[in-house]
């Protein structure tokens, strides 16, 4: 597995698709990781995932050939250098709403000059491959991985130019059903809106003028490729607890067919 994979492609100008879990079990992201995708998020805002099991799905994931990448918690920056060390190639950070919000996640993320981060990185180095000069680990390190502001306020929208330019900063994520619900005032979650899909234009165009990678997580993968057409680089899709209910109920429906039972319990 090669070193910062993920940051060489999306920095070569490569479209990248990347799995999504939350159940915070290491052996289901590898499962997904050997699937094929170029990386896996280990969702520690929402999902499952514990200190440990993050270590351990970090390793995982890594040694299956993917890039492991991590959503920390909301305000989380100390989990942000946290995930690095384990060996994250990369970090969203959720409800990114201010340029002051996205200077406090670059810090945490990049080492000087860039930001502040603290030194420390034995497992990381054990996965990424020793340098023999640490200069050139540091500057490999803040280019190597990528930070992920996530936008999904309407706050974010009106500060994303300002988030986009941050230095440090290297793409911008968008959380389309925060966005949805946030637009809405709470009053619907439709990802499919006028207004967030006009948002959704706004935030990408924002990113590629800033020359940042735009991304957006996608429920399934027709969605995936639809975004990759607008200019979205990198996409995730679904997670793992909708890939397992989905086939679940695949093979439900399947058997109340079979039985004549026409009640889906789905
Ligand atoms: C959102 O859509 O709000 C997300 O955070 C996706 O995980
Ligand atoms: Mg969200």
């Amino acid at each position: 597995m090669t070193a910062f994979s993920l940051a060489k492609r999306l920095r070569a100008g490569e479209t990248v698709f990347s799995g999504w879990c939350m159940m915070g079990s290491p052996i289901v992201a590898e499962t997904i990781a050997r699937e094929g995708f170029a990386a896996v998020v280990l969702d520690a805002q929402h999902g499952l995932w514990d200190t440990g099991s993050l270590v351990a799905g970090i390793g995982a994931v890594h040694h299956a050939g993917s890039a492991p990448m991590v959503r920390v918690p909301l305000n989380d920056f100390g989990m942000v250098s946290r995930a690095l060390d384990f060996g994250a190639e990369g970090v969203i950070a959720p409800m990114i709403n201010t340029a002051a919000d996205a200077r406090q996640f670059a810090a945490a993320a990049k080492y000087p000059p860039l930001g502040e981060r603290s030194f420390g990185p034995p497992r990381a180095m054990m996965l990424q491959g020793q340098y023999a000069d640490i200069t050139e680990y540091l500057a490999a390190c803040n280019t190597g991985t990528i930070t992920l502001a996530m936008i999904e306020t309407p706050e974010a929208l009106a500060n994303v130019e300002a988030i986009a330019a941050t230095p440090g900063i290297d793409a911008l994520f968008i959380g389309p059903y925060d966005l949805a619900t946030s637009l809405s005032a709470g009053k619907a979650q439709d990802i499919n809106a006028p207004e967030v899909d006009k948002a959704i234009d706004t935030i990408c165009a924002a990113a590629l003028k800033a020359d940042k990678i735009p991304g957006i997580y996608c429920r399934d993968a027709a969605r995936a490729l639809d975004m990759a057409k607008r200019g979205f680089r990198y996409l995730t899709i679904g997670s793992d607890f909708s890939a397992v209910r989905d086939s679940v109920a695949a093979s439900m429906k399947t058997l109340n067919v079979a039985r004549g039972n026409t009640k889906d319990p789905f």
